[in-house]
């Protein structure tokens, strides 16, 4: 099979190493399934509400599901647009994609018609799989109007009631023979956070997903008594791979799939099923520890959380162990790859404190200031990365590659970090034009591109301002043109054009021009001092 064109591969002689090193071990997804199947047959995977997959039955549905997909016409290498919330039929139609090759592209639950038809289009998916409708938006309305605008052909397949599209259940045939894909071959693409105009999609390999699977799950001690409450959406790389729900399918373990990551749903699923691990982010872990003290519950299963995906203030971890009867991981980790974690045997301050270590000693991590060069030891600078489990490139982005990508291939996180002795990361910051709400990724050039196509407006800077509970929110300066335009107006003209809810403007700001920098470009930082200045003169009244 030849690689998937728009994939960029490891050279080879780091391919090689990585084998050599026993990392990338030859295996796909769906071997690692079918493994699954055989050791641990007759136990639970997969709860979600009433129905409860032992690792049997989800490894029949991915082959019955694999024989239906083929059946519609997905061969190896189709790229297929997988937006589902938290249901059990995410792993089915996972596995069953990874079994014929075909490769899913994760779009989150939140991202509307200007994403999926992004995603769609550049991705040139032959097949979209969705819900009839979850938290209240029904997602058939929502691939009418991508099949009308931008893809005819798209075939829409639906969990749940179909309409005029393929209901999933009829997919289910008899399982049959399919040419699988190679171990080093490309399984899916998940996306990037981004800071340019639209979502980079990132390709990784069955080979160096894998081993970011197996050695999150030796780091956390994942074993078969495991049960991981797979909270955060399910195809975000937090939940899915740190180690997360494929993590405790490699461990024999079981998933518990909650709609909903907040207290009322989730601590009556953690006392029924006895649940040992589940990974949050900032904002919902303080949610939970100010649920806790209000309401008894019996968590006293619960032996590990995991707070990843934006800063945790170290006062709010250090409430964590008390407040909810169970150790932290701070998690630090991006689809691209690189994932640190804190570790077991680490001290109470260094968990409350840092962002954790490297999965790898193989993981090549260089702190550098503006000019590529080391900062000194223990100095804050950019933190790029290479390594067995770390993209070399964006799917399809030659031009945006070179400059996220160093010639010999190290990542540019775009986050600002400094390392302790100890090899601890504490992540200082971020140079990357981005703005991350509790977690979900704001890019803010995309937004601005949004804003800048209403008539009323001249120009657009997208900055972060801060938030006690979010940790960051949104606030637009905006030079208007023309007829004055209200913030009300701005934030449903972006609705209307379709992106997802939570990158609307938390705040707009007019102004008459924008502050720059020596060289003429809009001088964010000024623009986020003056927002956070206008915060605090506000907050004393
Ligand atoms: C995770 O992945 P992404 O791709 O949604 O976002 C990655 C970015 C990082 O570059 C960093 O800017 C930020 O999210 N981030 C954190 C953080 N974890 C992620 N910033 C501060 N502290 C942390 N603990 O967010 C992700 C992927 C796998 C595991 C965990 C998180």
């Amino acid at each position: 099979m030849s690689t998937l064109d728009g994939f960029t591969p490891w050279p080879a002689e780091f391919a090689e190493r990585y084998r050599a090193l026993g990392y990338w071990q030859g295996q796909t997804m769906g071997d690692m399934l079918r493994e699954r199947a055989q050791t641990h047959a007759n136990r639970e995977a997969l709860i979600c509400g009433e129905r409860r997959w032992r690792y049997a039955e989800l490894d029949r549905r991915a082959d019955a599901l694999a024989a239906g997909f083929a059946r519609i016409g997905l061969v190896a290498q189709d790229r297929v647009v997988v937006q589902l919330p938290n249901v059990a039929e995410f792993f089915a139609v996972c596995f069953a994609l990874f079994r014929i090759g075909a490769i899913p592209v994760f779009a989150l639950p939140a991202h509307r018609r200007a994403e999926i038809g992004h995603f769609v289009t550049f991705a040139e998916a032959k097949a979209y799989v969705i819900a009839d409708q979850a938290l209240g938006f029904n997602y058939r309305a929502l691939a009418r109007q991508v099949k009308a605008e931008v893809a005819p052909a798209l075939q829409v397949v639906v969990v749940g009631e179909a309409e005029e599209f393929i209901a999933l259940d009829s997919l289910y045939d008899t399982p049959c023979a399919l040419p699988g894909p190679a171990a080093g071959d490309v399984a899916f693409l998940q996306l990037s956070g981004g800071s340019t105009g639209l979502p980079k999609l990132i390709p990784r390999t069955h080979d160096d997903y894998l081993y970011s699977v197996r050695a999150s799950a030796d780091i956390c001690g994942l074993g078969v008594d495991d049960v991981y409450l797979c909270a955060l959406p399910v195809a975000h790389n937090f939940p899915f791979s740190s180690p997360g729900t494929l993590g405790v399918f490699h461990a024999g373990g079981k998933v518990v799939l909650a709609m909903q990551p907040g207290p009322e749903t989730a601590f009556p699923l953690i006392a029924a099923e006895r649940v040992t691990i589940t990974a949050l982010v900032p904002p919902l872990a303080m949610i939970w520890l100010d649920a806790a003290q209000r309401r008894r519950q019996d968590m006293a299963s619960l032996r590990m959380l995991q707070v990843g995906g934006a800063r945790l203030a170290p006062e709010v971890a250090q409430r964590i162990p008390a407040g909810l009867g169970c150790r932290l991981q701070q998690v630090f980790g991006m689809a691209e790859g690189l994932v640190n974690y804190t570790r077991d045997d680490d001290s109470d301050a260094l968990v409350a404190g840092t962002q954790g270590h490297a999965i790898s000693p193989h993981d090549e991590i260089r702190i550098l200031d503006d000019d590529d060069q080391p900062v000194p030891a223990g100095e804050v600078g950019h933190l790029l990365t290479r390594g067995p489990y770390t993209i070399r490139g964006y799917y399809r982005a030659p031009e945006h590659n070179l400059r996220a990508f160093t010639a010999d291939g190290f990542y540019r996180t775009g986050d600002l970090v400094r390392q302790l002795p100890s090899g601890h990361l504490v992540v200082e910051g971020r140079a990357k034009d981005q703005i991350n709400r509790g977690g979900e990724k704001v890019a803010a050039a995309e937004v601005e591109e949004h804003l800048l196509a209403h008539p009323a407006v001249h120009d657009a800077a997208l900055v972060a301002m801060p938030d006690a509970y979010l940790g960051e929110k949104s606030c637009a300066f905006i030079i208007a043109q023309g007829a004055p335009v209200k913030p009300v107006e701005l934030n449903r003209f972006l609705r209307q054009r379709g992106i997802a809810d939570y990158k609307i403007p938390d705040r707009i700001v007019f102004v008459d021009r924008f502050p720059k920098t020596g060289v003429g470009k809009v001088d964010k930082r000024a623009l986020r001092e003056h927002i956070q200045a206008q915060l605090s003169l506000a907050a004393q009244g």
